[in-house]
């Protein structure tokens, strides 16, 4: 066949999908208008997980899961802002590993709002200026982001959904020579998955020397104001403010990966067959020892699987005190769940049941 002959099918497949995409908005923009009348929120990533799921299994051909994801991603968040557009606001600015795992959740059509801490992206939904924040909770080789679980704990927002993206980090300068640099511009993190090489390229440099942002683009911004300086950024980042990449991939290890947290005002998901549930635990100090223990007992009668605990100190008192933040399998309302949160309740919070991505 001809690449004319092809084309032409091609042609003819894509004037299909266009016809069966809009038979599909129409129904969608009436999903929107009942939801309108009954109150209820549009996003619901338990319902787009179920259709990617059941898509994944059924499909015969070339496409992959994740190509199927992609694909779909891109859809329901065009369906979204048909149903009702809706802002999400991220730590920015534009290019950071956030806006990219916003993106990879929302889809290139939403409208996005670009701040500049985390504090601000939960200040804004909050104040309901954006119906959604992204921000980032844990890296696979750092460990746990404290400002977003600390404001898990201060403010009344829930989680919504999960993402992990994969991070990779670029080293990027207007500078001609290395010996040129007299400042590196990063977030704590970054410099922290990167030190194998800023050791060996940047050893004996004083404190001052690596600067700390509260965002690696926001890095990638200031290194192109500047040929003296540079920045340990996203590939992205470094092209959006053309600063040149002289090193890719600079990270420790290639199995850097980043979790988000999607959190929401008043959200609750529904329940999906794969659900993982996160809380607080301020545990009554009596003590005696053995509380913690006792408490964790708890999750292994019951059949759950715990995931994660991470300890964050009480701030206020004399004495040190900790709250705890857990992660485990299951859906709040399941009955063993509910046996553990009925019995502690003055004394667990809990932030959201979502679809389980790690
Ligand atoms: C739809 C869109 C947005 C939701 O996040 C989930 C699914 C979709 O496009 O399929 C429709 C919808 O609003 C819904 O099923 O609740």
């Amino acid at each position: 066949m001809t690449l004319e002959q092809l084309r032409q099918q091609i042609d003819d497949l894509d004037n299909q999908m266009l016809t069966i995409l809009n038979q599909r908005m129409d129904v969608v923009k009436q999903v929107g208008e009942l939801k309108k009348t009954t109150q209820t929120v549009i996003y619901r990533p338990e319902r787009e997980k179920q259709i990617i799921d059941r898509l994944a299994s059924m499909s015969q051909g070339l496409l992959t899961r994740a190509a199927i994801e992609a694909i779909y991603l891109e859809i329901f968040a065009v369906s979204r802002n048909l149903e009702l557009p809706e802002r999400i606001a991220y730590l920015g600015p534009e290019g950071s590993f956030t806006h990219q795992a916003a993106e990879s959740r929302f889809g290139a059509m939403s409208d996005y709002l670009a701040l500049p801490s985390i504090r601000s992206v939960f200040e804004s939904v909050e104040t309901g200026r954006a119906r959604f924040g992204v921000v980032p909770i844990e890296n696979n080789l750092e460990g746990i982001v404290k400002e977003t679980i600390d404001l898990l704990n201060e403010t009344d927002l829930k989680i919504v959904a999960e993402v992990v993206i994969p991070v990779h980090f670029t080293f990027a300068t207007k500078a001609e020579k290395l010996s040129d640099i007299k400042r590196i511009y990063s977030k704590d993190i970054a410099f922290g998955q990167c030190e194998k090489f800023l050791n060996e390229y940047f050893n004996g440099k004083d404190e001052e020397f690596f600067a700390q942002v509260d965002s690696t683009s926001k890095a990638a911004k200031l290194a192109s104001q500047d040929p003296q300086t540079a920045a340990v950024c996203s590939h992205i980042a470094a092209k959006l403010f053309d600063v040149p990449i002289l090193f890719d991939n600079i990270q420790d290890s290639s199995q850097n990966r980043t979790r988000f947290f999607i959190i929401g005002k008043d959200f609750i998901n529904q329940k999906s067959d794969n659900d993982k549930t996160t809380i607080i635990a301020k545990l009554p100090d009596d003590g005696k020892p053995g509380t913690l223990v006792r408490f964790l007992q708890e999750f292994e009668n019951q059949g759950i699987n715990l995931v994660k605990i991470e300890s964050r100190p009480v701030k206020e008192g004399e004495t040190f005190n900790f709250w705890f933040l857990m992660e485990f399998d299951g859906y709040f309302l399941d009955e063993n769940v509910q046996l553990i949160m009925q019995k502690h309740i003055s004394y667990i919070k809990w932030l959201g049941s979502y679809v389980k991505m790690v």
